[in-house]
């Protein structure tokens, strides 16, 4: 049994996971930079131990104020969130060899999964589909003319130490080959100190649907069902729902079953994300495997009605998961209320909060650490909460977000909020007509 927990984050995801603990009976360490110090989760945290300056490498990444932080004050684990130290191998390594325990995946499974090549090898093996294309690493630009001759334009290189979108070039024929090469390459190193790149068949206007999954320590997986978080900006998600209005049963039984082999294949320990590209006849490819909590967990946890922070602390405290899986009873949405100006680009809007008022209601609820006179800073990312609503049916959990998004008030910066407001009205969206390129073609009103 954990005692207590140091939450390894800040904003709305360590006030997610202090909740949680609470209900639990376990006691939590708050951890904060000095531009934090008036934050929420150091108020609600039993303790709070400041690791230093603003920016995150001084702080939220910085590994030995944490582990200080931890020893200080005997915590047992910790709990990374999302983001920052949530996917680093080496933090996790370093907390097992303090006799902490790291709420996540080992090194080891962290590492099979970062690397991009290594994870499709295993997925290969594991029976899970992927996205045709080359083996292993490109050598050479003539290499990749010859490998794009046999998958078929057009093509995608991509960075085997990349993920979440950056560092990646589209080929839609050969004369454009070279120069996406050279760039992919000098933008991978730049990134990831990694030049290594690797071909896959473009998959073109895709649905991004991906299974939650949860695996425990003596080899137990099941899976959670899906999310559909095609509703993307540059890469970064606005609004994640489940189920996906593009699942059948029949396809969610395939995904599922897949998601599990994937987790399965690696002995997967903790919960965790099982990301697939989704073709418009259906068929299905394994893009990446997110070893952590995600911000959208709470649409999952809507729909099948389960606390997965509860869950992933319980597995990480050595307990056996039931391994059934879960159907959505229910029909989530979220929106990722950021401070953005939508009419503006999206441009950030750090600032002081100077008036708040939060939704409520039937089927409402608000994961959010802000409040009247809070000032977001500009170190982080912008995110100020999420809105989710939950009901029967698609139709009425959009209704209700509308109802809902209409009563948020949030003065002083910019807000995705009236983005949100405009998508609800959509009627391409609320026929749950759309890809990953949907946003491309939105424009605000
Ligand atoms: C792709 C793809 C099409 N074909 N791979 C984007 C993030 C990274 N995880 C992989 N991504 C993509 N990989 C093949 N073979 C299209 C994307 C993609 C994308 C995927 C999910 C959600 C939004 C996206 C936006 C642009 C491109």
């Amino acid at each position: 049994m954990f005692k207590k927990i140091l939450i390894a984050n800040r904003g709305e995801i360590a006030l997610r996971v202090i909740r949680t603990c609470r209900e639990m009976g376990i006691k939590t360490v708050a951890v904060y930079s000095t531009a934090d110090k008036d934050s929420l989760h150091v108020k609600f945290a039993d303790e709070a131990v400041c690791i230093g300056k603003p920016q995150s490498a001084d702080s939220y990444l910085n590994i030995p104020h944490i582990m200080a932080a931890a020893e200080i004050t005997n915590a047992d684990a910790v709990h990374p969130g999302y983001g920052f130290l949530a996917e680093n191998a080496k933090f996790s390594q370093i907390c097992a060899d303090h006799g902490i325990k790291f709420i996540g995946p080992t090194p080891e499974m962290i590492n099979r999964m970062g690397d991009k090549i290594s994870a499709k090898e295993t997925m290969i093996k594991a029976g899970v589909p992927v996205v045709p294309g080359g083996e292993g690493l490109l050598e050479s630009i003539e290499e990749a003319k010859a490998l794009a001759k046999v998958v078929g334009y057009p093509v995608i290189l991509k960075a085997t130490a990349g993920g979440g979108g950056k560092g990646m070039r589209v080929v839609w024929k050969e004369d454009e080959i070279e120069k996406a090469y050279t760039t992919a390459k000098v933008e991978a190193a730049a990134s990831f100190k990694n030049d290594g790149i690797y071909m896959e068949k473009f998959v073109e206007e895709p649905r991004h649907i991906e299974i939650q999954i949860a695996g425990d320590q003596y080899g137990n997986v099941c899976h959670l069902s899906e999310r559909d978080c095609s509703i993307q900006r540059r890469h970064q998600k606005l609004v994640e729902e489940s189920p996906s209005p593009f699942m059948t049963a029949e396809l969610r039984q395939k995904m599922g079953e897949a998601a599990i082999k994937a987790a399965s294949a690696i002995n997967y320990e903790s919960v965790g994300t099982i990301e697939f590209l989704v073709d418009k006849h259906r068929n299905f490819y394994f893009m990446e495997m997110n070893t952590r909590i995600q911000v959208e967990h709470c649409v999952t946890e809507e729909v099948v009605s389960f606390d997965l922070i509860k869950e992933q602390i319980k597995i990480a405290m050595g307990e056996k998961i039931s391994g059934r899986n879960y159907e959505p009873q229910m029909h989530a949405i979220e929106c990722r209320i950021n401070a953005e100006d939508p009419y503006n680009d999206f441009r950030p809007s750090p600032g002081k909060i100077t008036n708040l008022h939060t939704p409520g209601g039937h089927g409402v609820r608000v994961d959010s650490h802000v409040y009247a006179g809070y000032v977001i800073p500009p170190y982080y990312d912008s995110m100020i909460g999420k809105l989710i609503t939950v009901a029967q049916t698609r139709q009425e959990a959009i209704d209700t977000m509308y109802r809902a998004l209409s009563e948020y008030v949030i003065e002083g910066v910019k807000t995705t909020i009236p983005f949100h407001l405009q998508l609800m009205k959509n009627e391409e969206f609320r026929k749950g007509n759309f890809t990953t390129k949907f946003l491309e073609s939105f424009k605000m009103k």
